[in-house]
């Protein structure tokens, strides 16, 4: 596009959403281009910041008859570079969408814009007596709209599902304007195919989610206990697992000393073990009694401090993956014998085998994302258990999935999104 028609673009946009909330200068569009990790810095010829769904469809009708591409964003808390402008994409911020409606008591739910954080949606069900059944350590930046477009997962996910299993109803804009709307909240419905369902996990390449309605949980009687277990291996700590449990985390000894070196956390047990589990119960877990273990609430921010201070040592590269429960040792043990150049950190969600494998000080990202993913497609595994593909993983995706599948959603994509200006770069890697 030359600088004139883009010009042109640009003042149709200023016209919809106010000279406000269009923001052009380095210095302001800067923390909307690069990624949380540092990994990827992009560039844009704007961020826009619309306030209300009819403005996100009047802008999408320009982008779209301007053959102008756009990357929705929401916190930009996201891990695989996919809430950045990587090509000049005009940056959707979708953070002004920050409405939250009544609890509806009646369907245990409620509606919120797209652009509320977790934080928030779990300090109002909590004013309620009601929970989110989504947490995570991102939760006062992350927003609606990211986690539902990510199908996040987080902490609680072997009590409560992902946040797939949270959504009752989406509001969608697609990228032609056309607005999709269910947000009625009722938990039960067979009226055919759900296209908004289809919308979880799309990361803004099929249209921007607007609002949401979400299943809110009721509060069980008793505070939870917390129990931080030392156990040699990860298969051990899977025997803790049990309906009590809310849940399930492990870290290895390098999160654990990192975690008490740049936070100043004290050490939380006398000896040292390769691997600890976090265990949240509603019931005295099924620990031994012989095992090294404390029991403290506080024990949660060792666990949730470990991916802010990895990002303190450097850049690292972040591989999100799941092998079978069966095979968690032998994967533990076969990762940390890669040669991946530097320092490997792991820990991650154990009752869903699932690995954050960070590497800090490494050979360079792909070589390093390479190794790691051939070994879990050998270990039979996922190559992106709850962060998504973005760019990351982009060229594995094409190339690990099913063709047939791989075809479906190239169709899909080409019916919702001909023109390709929804995040071309994630999944397709435009
Ligand atoms: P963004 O980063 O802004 O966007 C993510 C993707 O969603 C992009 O592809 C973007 O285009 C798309 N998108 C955003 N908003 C919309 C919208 N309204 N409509 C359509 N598409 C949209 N993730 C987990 O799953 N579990 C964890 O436990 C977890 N812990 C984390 C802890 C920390 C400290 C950090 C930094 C991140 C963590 N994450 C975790 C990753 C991240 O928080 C999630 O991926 C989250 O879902 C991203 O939400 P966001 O609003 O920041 O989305
Ligand atoms: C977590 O579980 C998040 O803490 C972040 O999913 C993982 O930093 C990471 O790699
Ligand atoms: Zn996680």
């Amino acid at each position: 596009m030359t600088s004139r028609s883009e010009e042109a673009v640009l003042s149709a946009l200023r016209e919809v959403v106010g000279e406000a909330h269009v923001l052009v200068e380095p210095d302001m569009v800067a923390g909307y281009v690069r990624d949380w990790t540092g990994r990827w810095t992009g560039h844009t010829a704007a961020v826009i910041r619309p306030g209300s769904v009819e403005e996100v469809q009047a802008l999408l009708r320009i982008c779209h008859s301007a053959r102008m591409a756009v990357v929705p964003q929401g916190g930009n808390t996201g891990l695989v570079g996919g809430s950045v402008p990587h090509h000049g994409e005009i940056v959707l911020s979708l953070r002004r969408l920050d409405q939250i409606g009544p609890i509806d008591t009646g369907k245990l739910s409620l509606t919120v814009g797209a652009g509320v954080t977790i934080g928030s949606v779990q300090e109002h069900a909590r004013r309620a007596g009601l929970r989110y059944g989504i947490d995570l350590a991102s939760r006062d930046s992350a927003t609606i709209g990211g986690t539902i477009a990510t199908n996040a997962g987080g902490t609680h996910v072997v009590s409560n599902g992902d946040t797939r299993r949270q959504v009752l109803g989406l509001e969608v804009v697609l990228a032609d304007g056309t607005r999709l709307s269910r947000l009625d909240g009722m938990s039960k419905a067979s009226l055919g195919p759900d296209p908004l369902q289809m919308m979880v996990g799309s990361e803004g390449t099929l249209g921007v989610i607007t609002a949401a309605r979400l299943r809110l949980l009721p509060v069980e009687a008793g505070a939870p206990m917390v129990v931080l277990v030392a156990v040699e291996t990860l298969g051990e700590g899977l025997r803790f697992l049990g309906p009590e449990v809310r849940a399930i985390e492990f870290f290895d000894r390098a999160c654990l000393e990192a975690v008490i070196e740049h936070r100043g956390l004290p050490k939380p047990l006398s000896s040292e073990a390769p691997f600890y589990v976090l265990i949240e119960s509603l019931d005295p877990p099924r620990v031994p009694e012989d095992a090294v273990a404390v029991v403290d609430r506080t024990l949660w921010a060792y666990r949730e401090s470990i991916t802010e201070t990895i990002n303190g040592l450097g850049v690292p590269v972040k591989l999100d993956v799941a092998v079978p429960l069966d095979r968690v040792d032998g994967f533990a043990i076969a990762v940390k014998d890669l040669d991946l150049g530097g320092e490997t950190y792991l820990f991650g969600h154990l009752a869903e085998g699932n690995f954050h494998v960070n590497v800090v000080g490494g050979h360079d990202p792909e070589a390093v994302v390479d190794r790691v993913l051939e070994l879990v497609v050998g270990f039979d595994g996922v190559i992106a258990s709850e962060h998504g593909i973005g760019v990351a993983k982009a060229d594995w995706w094409r190339r690990t999935t099913e063709p047939a599948i791989l075809e479906f959603q190239r169709r899909v994509k080409e019916a919702l999104d001909p023109d390709r200006t929804m995040n071309p770069s994630v999944f397709w890697g435009d």
